[in-house]
């Protein structure tokens, strides 16, 4: 499967250059991992303009949405082999290219706080420089890391706890920590790529899912589930990833130019994650009013959390490589930014 898919990566990069315009002296391709209008294609299309406009129409970005050149694990490969240039890899679908990336994943990980993750994504430097180190040795230049938004759970039963999870298959993305979390956590995990949980879920295969509120509505799960539950669980994150040899080759002109382009998507990209969450949580309501919403209180909460603590050790151990030394210098860093705020 991967290799047809490869095959149709090809030929939609092919078709772009045949038909690309003839003016443009530079091409750089963007894949991302969602669908148009989603947050991943908010923030390619606000780089795409503001790469344009400060190249004088010297480049032109193409962006492809999800499906377009494969799955999320086809993106990475074809960015670390330099067919693409940009593309996003978030970690719960990039831990077996970079491992070291799960470190993301460790649950509760993350501040409550929005702000403060926003602030650590945006300037770590166990992420900028430890972690892209990591991704260096990949063929992979760490460009950025935002988040997406609170993850919500869905289901068909209304899960208030660990043992109301027995059973449930969970769908979960594909990164190897996230069975470990979900099996946890009380669930029967199942890790498969995005495009194939709309009709899991119709069809019983699957029983529940997790993602943010605007990718429920934007795939569609929220038509095949009775329930959406906020458990407290952290942001979903992604980063977005530059082919190594194409970063090295820049300018250090047109290097600096990105880098100042990063700066200003961290807070574009802030805003519009947090919009786009909010009119997706009402527009569901709108078109599907019996669904339920549950709002886990801090008990229920703490019942989670507390199967996932003991759980950090184990997963950097799986993650491999410098990921426990990563995580302690993340979690010093999220405490820092919590105080100071
Ligand atoms: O659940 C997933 O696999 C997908 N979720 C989001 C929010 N973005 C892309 C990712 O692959």
């Amino acid at each position: 499967m991967a290799k047809s898919l490869s095959y149709l990566a090809i030929a939609a990069i092919a078709g772009g250059l045949a038909i690309g315009p003839a003016v443009a002296q530079e091409e750089w391709r963007f894949a991302h991992e969602e669908n148009p209008d989603d947050v991943q294609d908010y923030y390619a299309q606000e780089f795409k303009r503001l790469v344009e406009e400060r190249t004088d129409g010297e480049v032109t970005v193409t962006i492809y949405t999800y499906g377009q050149l494969g799955t999320e694990d086809d993106l990475t490969e074809l960015t670390a082999s330099g067919a693409i240039q940009f593309s996003n890899a978030s970690p719960g679908h990039l831990g077996t290219y970079v491992p070291e990336v799960q470190v993301l994943l460790v649950p509760y990980l993350l501040s409550d706080d929005p702000d403060v993750n926003k602030e650590v994504l945006t300037n770590s430097e166990a992420l900028y420089e430890d972690l892209a180190s990591d991704f260096q040795a990949r063929g992979l230049t760490l460009y950025s890391v935002y988040p997406e938004g609170e993850m919500v759970w869905t289901s068909n039963e209304p899960i208030r706890s660990p043992e109301d999870l027995d059973g449930q298959r969970f769908r979960v993305m594909t990164s190897p920590i996230l069975i470990e979390a979900y099996d946890a956590f009380g669930a029967d995990p199942i890790a498969t790529p995005w495009g194939e949980v709309y009709s899991g879920l119709q069809l019983g295969m699957l029983d529940m899912q997790v993602n943010p509120i605007f990718f429920i509505e934007s795939a569609a799960f929220y038509e095949v589930q009775d329930y959406l539950i906020w458990t407290g669980e952290q942001e979903y994150t992604t980063t977005v990833v530059a082919n190594n040899a194409f970063w090295e080759g820049l300018s250090d002109e047109r290097r600096e130019m990105l880098i100042e382009i990063r700066e200003e998507l961290a807070d574009f990209i802030f805003d519009e994650q947090k919009r786009l969450n909010e009119e997706s949580a009402e527009r569901i309501k709108e078109s599907r009013p019996e669904i339920e919403y549950i709002v886990l209180d801090d008990e229920e909460r703490e019942a989670f959390r507390e199967r996932a603590e003991p759980l950090a050790d184990r997963l950097v151990e799986i993650a491999g490589g410098n990921s426990a030394a990563i995580l302690d210098k993340l979690r010093d860093e999220i405490a820092a930014a919590e105080a100071a705020n």
